[in-house]
């Protein structure tokens, strides 16, 4: 199969035949086409997903179809965020590396990714609905946003190759569009692909639906991240996107990759962790999850504080690009003055990571793509309860976003609302 065919997606029957000539791929598990063993695995909203085990090791096949999985082939989709995705993942290997699966082979044409399989790992989310406690996450996850969000942007890169990768990315038009009306819109409407748990969450929504202080500032925040082309964002950095063991972490599916705000990246993230939180409740069956939440907690404060004084370790050691040139302050002797403008950058990333935070919380309950930490509650009286209070917290964090000062006054919050008794 090479990059000229047109393109046709591959299936578990075929996918041996189409590609068993493939030299990248056979080279990892083995040229013996008739002992390949094919799952389909994916799981996502968007993509084909495929493990390949053959003699001598595997590999997974990521092909991404001309149209949205989750709905079908009435909301096409075009195949080129394949290309994103892997000069993404290239890019984030260059500037986090160990953080992102290997590639071995892409095909342009049969957008298609041919990358290393990841085992044991699971997804993050998974291990977090089962309750297990990842020493490492935070750290991880913390160094790659860091070093990511720093090496992306026009505090490190050359201005001249930053601006031709912006342009590169700018193309991803479909998949920020995704994110412009599902994450900063959809949930303050009565948009069409949108659900929610009814009828306990009917009254919710119709205020969430009706509080035009939360609309303005989705809006706000939506205006951020369309004109903030600050750094190549990961674009969709949920725990849905990051595969784990006790010891690795792993962030894969960069489709959504353009130049946005820092902010954006971390917001998404952490609202995730904030989510599971709210969501522990549903998954008490086989016992309490106290532990659990106060972990949870931890990692949203020990993910923010790596973040930071790694992103401020870069900031100190490889200010090469042209914002904040040290010829205006460390060359002069003048090193406060370089450790003023990184606060004050601190500082926004902070308050705009907020409200990021509080609409994807908002859009993960209301819109069309929930997560699992909510939707694996089959009892909709509890789920509803969960969502209520995550919903609440939401709303707290992106509407005030201004006036919180630090991760634990928002986990002070976090907690009141997790353990009200009537929402
Ligand atoms: C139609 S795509 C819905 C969601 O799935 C992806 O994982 C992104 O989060 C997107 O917003
Ligand atoms: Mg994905």
């Amino acid at each position: 199969m090479t990059g000229k065919s047109p393109f046709e997606a591959l299936s578990v029957e075929t996918l041996a035949a189409r590609l068993g000539a493939n030299e990248a791929l056979c080279s990892h598990i083995g040229k013996d086409t008739a002992r390949w063993k094919v799952r389909e695995v994916g799981d996502g909203n968007l993509n084909l997903v495929f493990i390949v085990e053959g003699t001598t090791g595997a590999a997974v096949v990521k092909q991404a179809l001309p149209y949205v999985r989750l709905v079908g082939d009435s909301w096409p989709l075009p195949l080129k965020r394949s290309f994103f995705e892997y000069h993404a993942l290239t890019r984030q290997q260059a500037r986090a590396p160990g953080s992102v699966p290997a590639i071995y082979h892409f095909d342009e044409g049969q957008a298609l990714i041919i990358m290393e399989y990841l085992s044991p790992h699971i997804i993050l989310r998974r291990a977090l609905i089962e309750g297990r406690q990842l020493p490492n996450i935070a750290r991880d996850i913390g160094l790659f946003m860091a070093r990511t969000l720093f090496r992306g942007s026009d505090l490190s890169m050359a201005t001249k190759d930053r601006k031709a990768d912006l342009a590169l990315f700018a193309d991803n038009v479909e998949l920020c569009d995704i994110t412009e009306n599902l994450v900063f819109s959809d949930p303050y409407f009565d948009a069409k692909l949108n659900r929610h748990t009814s009828p306990q969450l009917d009254r919710i929504v119709a205020e969430l639906r009706a509080d035009r202080d939360l609309k303005v500032e989705a809006q706000r925040l939506k205006h951020i991240f369309a004109a903030n082309a600050e750094t190549l964002l990961h674009g969709d950095l949920h725990s849905g996107s990051i595969m784990v063991t006790d010891s690795e972490t792993r962030m894969i599916d960069p489709e959504f990759a353009f130049y946005g705000p820092i902010a954006f990246d971390v917001g998404m993230l952490l609202a995730n962790f904030w989510m599971a939180f709210f969501s522990q409740r549903g998954h008490e069956q086989s016992g309490k999850r106290d532990a659990m939440r106060a972990y949870l907690l931890d990692v949203t404060v020990e993910t923010w504080s790596v973040f930071r004084s790694e992103f401020s370790h870069l900031w100190r050691t490889e200010r090469t690009g042209m914002l904040y040139q040290k010829s205006l302050f460390e060359d002069q002797g003048d090193r406060l003055g370089a450790e003023q403008a990184l606060d004050q950058m601190l500082q926004q990333v902070w308050t705009d990571m907020l409200g990021f935070a509080g609409v994807e919380v908002h859009r993960r309950i209301l819109g069309l793509a929930h997560n699992a930490d909510f939707e694996t509650i089959a009892d909709a009286d509890l789920r509803a309860t969960c969502e209520a209070k995550a919903l609440k917290f939401g709303r707290h964090i992106a509407v005030n976003r201004r006036q919180i000062h630090s991760i634990d006054e928002v986990n002070t919050l976090a907690t009141l609302i997790e353990r009200e008794n009537r929402i």
